[in-house]
């Protein structure tokens, strides 16, 4: 029977050569439907994981990186197809240079969206340029307000503006600690000088004396000359634009120098690691600083365990920012699922259109310039080494 069927077929292809014809494969039998094709969704980090602030990089690119896993893990469709998140992180070293050219490679690698820069000072360069690229960014921690008022759609924030932090801590120290001679200090970055000049009016408006103005720069060790100056004129608070691995060592200069005045500074000192970097320069209840967001009631278990399974996770703890870069990563991945389609030009509608949504830094919406509505802020001073809420401002 087997060798009937083998002649047959050798003679049909006999046949057909003869015919110049070729035999023909035969139709492929009936096929399952095929699975949607794998997508993968680029985004692109950038803070400095290297120089003097690189712990608060790092702080931000685990951020991303623990939202982005947890992402994979619940198997997120866009527009059908399962989608695989990647994060190209990238270094600026809280450089306006090294942020440009940073910029350019993750739109060179023709990412989705990006989630940083962490410095105002890279930041605001940067956004010209994923404008011009017509890519989404989200910016978790850079305050300055030029950032989202250049009129480009493509940028927004998830906290709130140097104009709300320096504002509130002005009034804080004339009204709440009773200041009556304040001097103020910057780094005389877009972040520094921006947060101390709003800070300096807030002062003024509540019946404060600005008893002298000084600057510095962020790389700066020695503050020996300007804090001098600064102590015979006798300040009950001294304000810093700046960042913490400035204000560590100035307050550890304040207290060689006698200078027995409370310390304030925006949400750039606000960290975990300024009692590290002070030493003992710093006392308790001397420090007072605001984190540009915050989260209240029933709010508070959300980042409570986003705090734990951070260190858990990472073996330190938050420094700042990195609950607002999960946030950022989420939100942008939601308003790539409610678009169906991790194109930036076809999702970017659907971001700014965010209005809402539930992440452990709270509700997230975006107003018409990119900015977080109802913006909070974490009022906190230190004790025993520790951040200490005092309050959450809105
Ligand atoms: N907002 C404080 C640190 C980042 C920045 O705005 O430069």
């Amino acid at each position: 029977m087997q060798m009937k069927l083998k002649l047959a077929v050798i003679s049909a292809a006999v046949i057909l050569a003869a015919c110049g014809k070729k035999e023909e494969a035969p139709a492929p039998a009936a096929q399952a439907p095929a699975a949607p094709a794998g997508l993968v969704v680029k985004i692109g980090h950038v803070g400095p994981t290297s120089g003097a602030i690189a712990h608060l990089g790092k702080d931000n690119e685990n951020g991303a990186r623990m939202a982005i896993e947890e992402l994979n893990a619940a198997g997120i469709m866009i527009g059908g197809a399962p989608a695989k998140f990647e994060l190209l992180a990238e270094d600026d070293a809280a450089d306006p240079k090294q942020g440009t050219a940073a910029a350019q490679k993750l739109i060179d690698a023709k990412v989705n969206g990006v989630v940083g820069h962490l410095n105002s000072g890279t930041t605001i360069p940067a956004s010209a340029m994923y404008s011009e690229a017509g890519l989404p960014q989200v910016s978790p921690s850079a305050t300055n307000p030029r950032y989202t008022r250049q009129g480009f759609k493509t940028t927004f924030r998830m906290v709130a503006d140097d104009v709300h932090l320096g504002s509130t801590l002005g009034k804080y120290a004339v009204e709440t600690l009773n200041a009556k001679n304040v001097a103020v200090i910057d780094d005389r970055t877009a972040y520094g000088q921006g947060v101390a000049d709003e800070f300096e009016k807030a002062v003024a408006a509540a019946g404060g004396t600005i008893v002298g103005r000084e600057f510095t720069n962020d790389k700066a060790t020695d503050f020996n000359a300007i804090l001098t100056t600064l102590k015979g004129k006798k300040p009950d608070v001294v304000f810093f634009g700046g960042m913490d691995a400035v204000a560590g060592p100035m307050l550890k200069q304040m207290k060689q120098l006698g200078i027995n005045a409370k310390f304030m500074g925006g949400d750039g000192i606000c960290s975990s690691e300024l009692p590290k970097l002070a030493g003992d320069g710093m006392a308790d209840d001397q420090v007072y600083c605001a984190e540009a967001g915050g989260v209240e009631g029933e709010e508070k278990a959300g980042m409570d365990k986003f705090r734990a399974d951070f260190k858990a996770k990472f073996g330190t703890d938050v420094q700042v920012y990195a609950p607002y870069v999960y946030d950022a990563v989420k939100v942008m991945a939601d308003a790539m699922v409610r678009a169906g389609s991790s194109d930036p030009a076809v999702y970017l509608p659907a971001l700014a259109a965010t209005n809402g949504y539930k992440g452990v830094t709270g509700t997230v919406s975006f107003d018409e310039k990119g900015d977080i509505k109802n913006g909070a802020l974490t009022l906190m001073t230190y004790k025993g080494g520790a951040r200490t809420t005092l309050a959450v401002i809105r």
